[in-house]
């Protein structure tokens, strides 16, 4: 079994009820379940979006980076999502439901998809993202990016104020 990290975040519609029912869903593949607190946060990237609700996963699970990546659209496709290849839909916008790795054991690599696009682990915008950073932290606070060693905390400290704001615990 290897531990995997996972980000969710909504922002349409009964954001909370999205991510429950994404954790229901995730249960059969992940197993000894942590969650971080939920968060309120500022959109990122797309600034013209509702604020989303964000919380941090960890837990084991047997599959692999990509085997855990389709189940992960398939959940997402369930939750009502869109994706992002669509026509219509905005990159980075609005969604029911949206469920990242951000890391899987200390792995630093790029899988190809069999559609050819690249599933990169740890998560290439996780280290400047306080809506992932901080849920993270509520699970483990002395966890270091696999990448450079360096503490996440630290790289939390680093970054210029984003709104994040406890939810619910
Ligand atoms: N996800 C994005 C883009 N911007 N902003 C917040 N606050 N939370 C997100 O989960 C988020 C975002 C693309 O996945
Ligand atoms: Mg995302
Ligand atoms: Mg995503």
């Amino acid at each position: 079994m290897s531990t995997v990290w996972l980000g969710l975040g909504a922002n349409i519609g009964d954001r909370l009820s999205h991510i429950e029912h994404a954790i229901d869903r995730l249960n059969p593949i992940l197993k000894n379940i942590s969650r971080a607190g939920l968060y309120e946060t500022a959109p990122r990237d797309f600034l013209d979006q509702a604020d989303f609700l964000n919380t941090v996963l960890r837990g084991q699970t047997a599959l692999s980076p990509l085997e855990l990546l389709y189940v992960l659209h398939d959940i997402e496709s369930a939750g009502g999502r869109d994706r992002p290849a669509l026509p219509g839909s905005q990159l980075k916008g609005p969604r029911t439901i949206d469920i990242d790795i951000l890391l899987y054991d200390n792995i630093c690599s790029t899988f190809i998809k069999d559609d050819g696009g690249s599933l990169t682990i740890p998560h290439i915008s996780m280290h400047q993202r306080l809506f992932v950073l901080k849920p993270l932290l509520d699970l483990d606070s002395e966890m270091k990016d696999p990448t450079d060693g360096i503490l996440w905390r630290f790289k939390a400290s680093q970054i210029g104020d984003q709104r994040v704001k406890l939810y619910k615990r």
